[in-house]
Formats: C-alpha cells, structure tokens, sequence
C-alpha cells in the first residue's frame, strides 16, 4: 500500500500523462496540452495570473531547454513552485490564526 506522500506523487505523474498523452509526443507537453492541464488541475493558480496570455509565459518559463514542449522534469518546477506558494500562504494563515 502506499503512503500518502507517495500517493501524491503517483498522483503528479499520472495527472502528466494524462495530459501529455493527448497529441504529439505523449511524454511531453505540447503548449495546448499545458494549458489544458493548467486550467483542468490548477484553474486557481491561473486565476491569480494578471497576464491573459500567462500560459505563453509559464511556457516559456517552463521549457528550459527551449524545445518547445515541457517534459516531466520542466513540469515538476511548476509543482514545486505552486506546493511552495501554497506552504507560505497557509504557514501564514495559521501564524495569523495564533495555531503556528
Ligand atoms: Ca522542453
């Protein structure tokens, strides 16, 4: 059985390729394949994007090696980001709330 920190990360590869699979190379994402999943699995973090045309620049942000998809390994950059993003406004919540 897997834990729950392992779940989340089976969780993270499986939602990538349930994306990535869907044209072109399947181990990669195309930029509407990125956009799909940005909007499918984060719609809150694209709401907070003041840019109409960010997924344009999160691609770019993402695609390291200036190939024009984002692989695993360009994607996880975004997941650690965000899951950072997240920890700093819920420690902070809860210092506000006097339980940290
Ligand atoms: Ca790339």
């Amino acid at each position: 059985m897997l834990s729950q920190l392992e779940t989340a990360m089976d969780t993270i590869i499986k939602v990538f390729y349930q994306y990535s699979g869907v044209e072109g190379d399947k181990y990669t994402l195309t930029n509407a394949e990125l956009k799909n999943l940005l909007q499918g699995e984060l719609g809150a973090f694209l709401k907070y994007q003041k840019d109409p045309n960010s997924v344009d620049g999160i691609m770019r942000d993402l695609d390291v090696n200036r190939d024009g998809q984002v692989d695993f390994q360009e994607f996880i950059h975004l997941v650690t980001a965000v899951t950072i993003a997240c920890n700093e406004f819920f420690v902070e919540l809860l210092k506000k709330q006097g339980k940290l």
